[in-house]
């Protein structure tokens, strides 16, 4: 892993895994996914992760109409780097996912790098009852969703999106996805510093265990070397120990709504900045510093 450094913190505001009926304070119309991204960005995300949604039912919406509606003002009122899903929902098509990081040529887009199972329905058992949409209901009780990233897939939103400078969060959520993005290195479609976010505890990926943490970052240290950065993202409860684990280790940390709802045990949390402040009380609790968007831009070889 290259030189340790600052505590990069990267803030992913909605996601496609939460819904609505869940948390209200899941952020779902323009105006919340602006506020909750320059909300988190002041509490010290330099890095923010965007998915848009409808505005009225609160399902994902990849469409690039959905994004304009809020990245211009978020641009405005922060200097955070703005990170675009190319992820979307595990139910979008590949051509539906790339648009928004077409279209709007962004710094960073996530990338995933492997197709998985991706239980949703691991969430039906807390809030089966208390979802009002009917749309809530048929994505959560999907137990056969595949979340499709094959090799063809892969490099096509690479080579869709590498020629407008924009570099990658490439997310691992399992051992051979490392592999997969190894390829990729090899094949020369993507090149150093790789910004590689190691995610743990989705029902379908590795799952939260230290171990696994430990795990990742062996395979990932033997593979790239000096080549990449480490970040980290614990799902559901997993998140602050999972972040505090890699912090203490020198990685870098993702929170945000779009991967835990959670604040602590069964207590909400009442918006992404209220996470950000969290996280960044246990990187500062460790002595360690937190990297503004700038500082950021630089351990990741951003156009900026
Ligand atoms: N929801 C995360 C576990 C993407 O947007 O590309 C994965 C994610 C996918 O962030
Ligand atoms: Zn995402």
């Amino acid at each position: 892993m290259a030189k340790p450094n600052k505590v990069i913190i990267n803030c992913a505001i909605t996601g496609a895994i939460h819904t609505p009926s869940m948390s209200p304070y899941l952020p779902v119309t323009p105006e919340q996914i602006t506020e909750a991204a320059v909300g988190a960005a002041e509490a010290g995300a330099a890095i923010v992760h965007l998915h848009a949604r409808h505005p009225e039912t609160g399902a994902p919406d990849q469409t690039p109409e959905a994004f304009a509606k809020f990245l211009p003002h978020i641009k405005q009122r922060t200097n955070a780097v703005i990170n675009l899903t190319t992820g979307g929902a595990p139910t979008m098509t590949i051509e539906e996912r790339v648009r928004p990081a077409a279209t709007f040529k962004p710094e960073l887009a996530s990338l995933n790098l492997g197709s998985m199972n991706f239980g949703l329905f691991g969430m039906l058992g807390r809030f089966g009852d208390k979802l009002k949409h009917d749309w809530e209901r048929t994505y959560l009780s999907n137990k056969d969703i595949v979340f499709r990233n094959t090799f063809g897939q892969i490099q096509h939103i690479l080579e869709t999106c590498s020629g407008n400078g924009t570099r990658f969060e490439f997310e691992c959520y399992d051992t051979a996805h490392l592999y997969n993005l190894k390829h990729f290195l090899d094949q020369g479609l993507v090149n150093g510093p790789l910004f590689i976010q190691t995610v743990f505890g989705l029902q379908g990926g590795i799952g939260a265990h230290p171990e696994d943490v430990m795990h990742m970052r062996r395979t990932a240290d033997r593979l790239f070397g000096d080549q990449y950065r480490w970040s980290v993202l614990g799902a559901g409860r997993n998140q602050m120990p999972i972040a505090a684990m890699a912090a203490a280790m020198g990685g870098g940390v993702r929170v945000g709504l779009e991967d835990s709802i959670w604040i602590g045990p069964g207590q909400l949390a009442t918006s992404n900045a209220e996470q950000v402040k969290r996280v960044r009380q246990i990187v500062e609790g460790l002595g360690l510093e937190v990297a503004t968007p700038d500082e950021a831009r630089d351990m990741l070889g951003l156009k900026g």
